[in-house]
């Protein structure tokens, strides 16, 4: 390298790397946070094992009857709000709209349309099977942030009509062919279908549109436009947690799928969703969140990174406006993440971190899977010696544990890479396998 060119062009090209990761870490950890474990305030968890009554739970039976259904209607209550979608009257039609071979494996394509007396709702389901089925298969169902065409750059893949986030290849909040293939680092589907799992994503968007319009369209439009939002009406996690179920229903009438071995799945706020969709369709098998922070795996009451009052003001239409009286009042709140948790037992649990996702509180998201041991060990499980070590504030990056619950800390920052999916799989190869 000719002396001249290393005085002249590296420190200006150091300085753009520099100002690219300097502008990456604030995005990903906005100032005026806390980032510091020491300054993490004294707090105490909401009882798991306690009912509200004050009765010692101490039996998977007074569990499922008594206190499961508390902090189920706690959640409904206070955080998430109750979904308001009469099934019984809405109509139903899927039809598959096209279907081909992939390299690695069968991809399908369905419209689901949802009707009401008043509207209907459309939501594409994307369907990819291993090569050779000789048995039903277990399967990852997760939804996706800018359309199905951007999972993969499969050209076949039908582009979303439906509002979308600004982002690569959305032009007007419209998507277009520039997007294909975009967030298929997300989804790693050669590793998925080699395995002998299927796949089926949806658009989120298409449930309904991430954006705060007072709760008028997505599935809303189906209860028509006089409804009003109470304070415990729910807010679009639920909204996007009710596609999910509805995407389990479309699963059951699909004779390539092993319905007893569904796994639901999803990063960030759609992480939060199939937490919330996992504690209410028991028939979700297994369920992963990765990287879902403040709102999902993470304790709020510890205060570091994203908190109550910053998501409420950030995104008002993701939970109910009860959960606004938790703005800087966390520890008043009947119940915290961990109690979210706790609703997937006694079914496999995953919790995926990364160590540079601060904002998301990776030890929070620790700390809150291993608080629901108590409930899991009411079902007579018996836990690994790391769950009990104590592990000072501090998980290594790159570890990941396996048992009927998990867990991981990948290196690096907020995202879902391949090298998350292999844990994936890895913890559903370790839980399915006890199935038989
Ligand atoms: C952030 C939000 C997080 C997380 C993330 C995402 O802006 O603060 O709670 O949900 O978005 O979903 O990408």
């Amino acid at each position: 390298m000719k002396s001249s060119f290393r005085i002249k062009v590296l420190p200006y090209f150091s300085f753009v790397i520099l100002s690219i990761n300097v502008f990456h870490y604030m995005m990903a950890q906005p100032k005026g946070y806390n980032y510091d474990e020491s300054k993490v305030p004294d707090y105490q968890l909401p009882l798991l094992l306690r009912a509200d009554s004050g009765k010692k739970i101490s039996s998977r039976d007074e569990w499922k009857s008594i206190r499961r259904p508390e902090i189920l209607h706690h959640l409904e209550q206070e955080v998430y709000g109750k979904n308001e979608i009469p099934l019984e009257q809405i109509k139903v039609q899927t039809s598959l709209i096209e279907s081909g071979d992939t390299e690695y494996g069968t991809r399908k394509q369905y419209r689901i349309v949802f009707s009401s007396k008043y509207k209907e709702v459309v939501l594409n389901a994307l369907v990819y099977l291993p090569k050779t089925i000789k048995k039903p298969v277990p399967l990852f169902l997760g939804l996706n942030f800018r359309g199905n065409h951007t999972v993969s750059p499969d050209k076949e893949i039908i582009i979303t009509k439906a509002w979308v986030r600004p982002g690569k290849g959305i032009i007007n909040n419209c998507a277009t062919e520039d997007g294909r293939g975009t967030s298929s680092s997300r989804w790693d589907i050669q590793q998925i279908l080699s395995n002998g799992y299927g796949l089926v994503t949806a658009y989120y968007g298409e449930i309904d549109p991430d954006f705060d319009d007072n709760f008028k369209n997505g599935i809303y439009e189906l209860l028509g436009s006089n409804r009003k939002q109470k304070p415990d009406s729910g807010g679009s996690i639920d909204a996007w947690a009710w596609g999910l179920s509805r995407l389990v229903d479309f699963i059951h009438t699909q004779p390539a799928f092993d319905k007893n071995r569904i796994i639901v799945l999803g990063h960030s706020r759609l992480g939060k969703t199939a937490l919330w969709a996992g504690a209410k369709d028991q028939r979700i098998a297994l369920v992963i969140s990765n990287n879902s922070g403040c709102g999902g795996a993470a304790i709020s009451r510890r205060c570091f990174g994203e908190t109550i009052k910053r998501i409420n003001t950030s995104f008002p239409h993701w939970f109910c406006k009860n959960y606004s009286k938790y703005n800087e009042q966390e520890d008043k709140c009947i119940v915290d993440q961990h109690s979210l948790l706790s609703l997937i037992a006694p079914r496999p649990l995953y919790v995926a971190s990364a160590s540079e996702d601060l904002w998301a509180d990776p030890y929070g998201e620790y700390l809150s899977i291993k608080e629901t041991i108590k409930v899991y060990q009411l079902y007579g499980y018996k836990f690994d010696k790391y769950w009990s070590e104590d592990i000072e504030h501090k998980v290594n990056p790159g570890t990941s544990y396996t048992g009927k619950i998990g867990y991981h800390l990948r290196k690096g920052k907020h995202d879902v890479t391949s090298w998350d999916w292999e844990k994936f799989i890895q913890f559903a190869e370790y839980n399915f396998s006890k199935l038989n």
